[in-house]
């Protein structure tokens, strides 16, 4: 919540009060940084930028070994402020903790493979020895949200770290705290100062910060604030990575092993409160098998705890004004005729909303088109598994996504239009760092996560090196007819004389 507040100087000046979701209790205040602030943190980042960008490899990988060991030296006291300020379980937090360390340790130690200079081909022109390398862009600005404020914005961070740049990051007003111990512990870890800054506040700071003199922005966060942020960009001609949400969908073939598939399920749909933009948000089962799917479905999550408890598997949802989209997509689908069996609206209490389940869902539902973002699991039955593949597929987004099957698995897989896809788990695909993580159309553009993510925080360098005289001379106005003539000729031999594949 942003409040005014008087300053030290008599100044008026914004603040931000972050609140625990759970209990309503204000956890601490943070400043609002305006456009001077900005500006500031990324000239101090442009500076630090010349030595850290200059550093070799193994300087940079000491340095964020340092950062990592910092890090998971308070990995209890990060995760358990996770814990408050998102609502999520403590073991959640620390697992988050967790998964953020290993792409910090992965990123560090793998940059120089991804990155460092190769030689490639010169083709004709084998008098040239060609060499492409990976070069920082400099300063690269982060923007994150609420729903893992550590995990999630890291994949940009130590990617673009360890890639040679420095970062300004701000994370969501949702989460400011989490982000300010994040900035605290950069501080005391990495020796060169400002390679990682924490700015605060909410949409105009991060307005700010799109606008500001940076290389990249890295953005996550929803699809339509992702268009403002890259419309701001654009003044600048900015290039954005853009990791918006998404409409998970998992297929579950005739010849899946049925428990595992629901029991992937609802953790796919129910963990952090359905919170996340790979959250497994649509489910089609072939008929044969659909109402043994449900029945498991139903069983597994009726063990599922939530509310705001030590107990609870799931806690509160962070943004208050997430449960009424949740409460209008449930109260849309029963109109239109679908059955709660476990769950819904009419169990909302405050921020808590029970996990529900949901069948005789159609494909003209809100909730199995737009993102919901809350512990709710809509299943729908189809007469084949192409039936499937083509309603996964009717959507806008295409983040994540999953597959439970044998025999047609990998096929399936492939066919699905969307950036990533677990077979026989879910959300397995965001575990493993050396894969790239991402999506396309209304899920955004670009990579986090192993070598596409280092590369997206580096920009080509293509060089060639003229190494002796050429064969044939045809780069200079001194050239001859005889040259014309063999240019002619090779033309011929490596390209043919105009035959053409007749028509069918
Ligand atoms: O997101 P916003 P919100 C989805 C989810 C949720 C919806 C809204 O469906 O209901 O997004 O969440 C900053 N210029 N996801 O309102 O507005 C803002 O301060 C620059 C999916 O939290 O996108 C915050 O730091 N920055 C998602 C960040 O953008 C601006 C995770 C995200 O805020 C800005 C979270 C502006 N004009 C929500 N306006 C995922 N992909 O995982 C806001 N911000």
């Amino acid at each position: 919540m942003v409040t005014t507040t008087r300053g030290a100087n008599g100044k008026s000046a914004e603040v931000i009060e972050s609140l625990n979701p759970t209990t309503g209790e204000i956890l601490g205040t943070v400043p609002v940084a305006g456009g001077e602030e900005i500006a500031a943190a990324v000239a101090r980042a442009r500076e630090a930028a010349r030595t850290w960008g200059q550093m070799s490899f193994a300087d940079r990988r000491e340095e964020l070994v340092s950062f990592r060991r910092a890090l998971a030296g308070r990995a209890e006291e990060v995760a358990e402020l996770i814990h408050r300020e998102n609502g999520k379980p403590r073991l959640d937090g620390l697992l988050e903790t967790m998964m953020a360390l290993s792409h910090l340790h992965h990123a560090a130690l793998r940059a120089e493979k991804a990155l460092r200079t190769r030689k490639v081909s010169s083709g004709l022109m084998a008098n040239f020895r060609s060499t492409i390398s990976y070069r920082p862009l400099g300063v690269v600005g982060v923007i994150g949200p609420w729903n893992y404020p550590l995990f999630t914005p890291m994949g940009s961070i130590a990617y673009a770290l360890a890639a040679g740049n420095t970062v300004v990051f701000k994370p969501s007003e949702l989460t400011p705290l989490v982000g300010q111990l994040l900035g605290e512990i950069a501080r005391a870890s990495i020796s060169i100062p400002d390679v990682f800054q924490v700015v605060t506040g909410d949409g105009r700071t991060g307005a700010a910060l799109a606008r500001a003199e940076i290389d990249k922005l890295a953005f996550t966060g929803s699809t339509a604030t992702g268009r403002k942020v890259m419309a701001a960009a654009a003044e600048r001609l900015t290039p954005v990575l853009m990791e918006l949400g998404g409409k998970d969908p998992m297929i579950v073939d005739a010849d899946a092993d049925i428990d595992k598939a629901a029991e992937a399920a609802v953790w796919g749909a129910l963990t952090n409160a359905g919170q996340a933009c790979t959250s497994i948000e649509r489910v089609y089962v072939v008929e044969s098998i659909h109402d043994r799917f449900v029945d498991k479905v139903v069983g597994d999550v009726r063990q599922v705890r939530w509310g705001g408890d030590e107990e609870a598997h799931i806690g509160a949802i962070t943004m208050p004004r997430q449960v009424d989209i949740i409460r209008e997509h449930l109260e849309d689908a029963v109109a239109r005729g679908a059955k709660v069996l476990v769950g819904g609206a009419d169990q909302i209490r405050g921020n808590f909303v029970p996990p529900t389940v949901l069948t005789d869902v159609t494909p003209e539902m809100r909730i199995m088109r737009e993102e919901t973002f809350g512990p709710v699991l809509p299943i729908a039955r189809v007469a084949t598994v192409d039936q499937a593949v083509e309603q996964a597929n009717a959507t806008r987004y295409g983040l994540g996504s999953s597959v439970f099957g044998k025999a047609r698995a990998r096929e399936l897989a492939d066919r699905i239009r969307a950036g990533m896809t677990s077979i026989n788990s879910a959300l397995a695909f965001a575990g493993v760092p050396s894969l790239p993580f991402g999506g396309i159309g209304d899920s955004g553009f670009g990579r986090i996560h192993g070598p596409d993510g280092l590369r997206e925080f580096t920009y080509p360098k293509a060089i060639t090196r003229q190494r002796f005289k050429p064969m044939l001379a045809l780069t200079t106005f001194a050239r001859t007819e005889k040259a014309e003539q063999q240019l002619a000729k090779m033309i011929t031999v490596l390209h043919g004389r105009g035959t053409t594949i007749p028509k069918k």
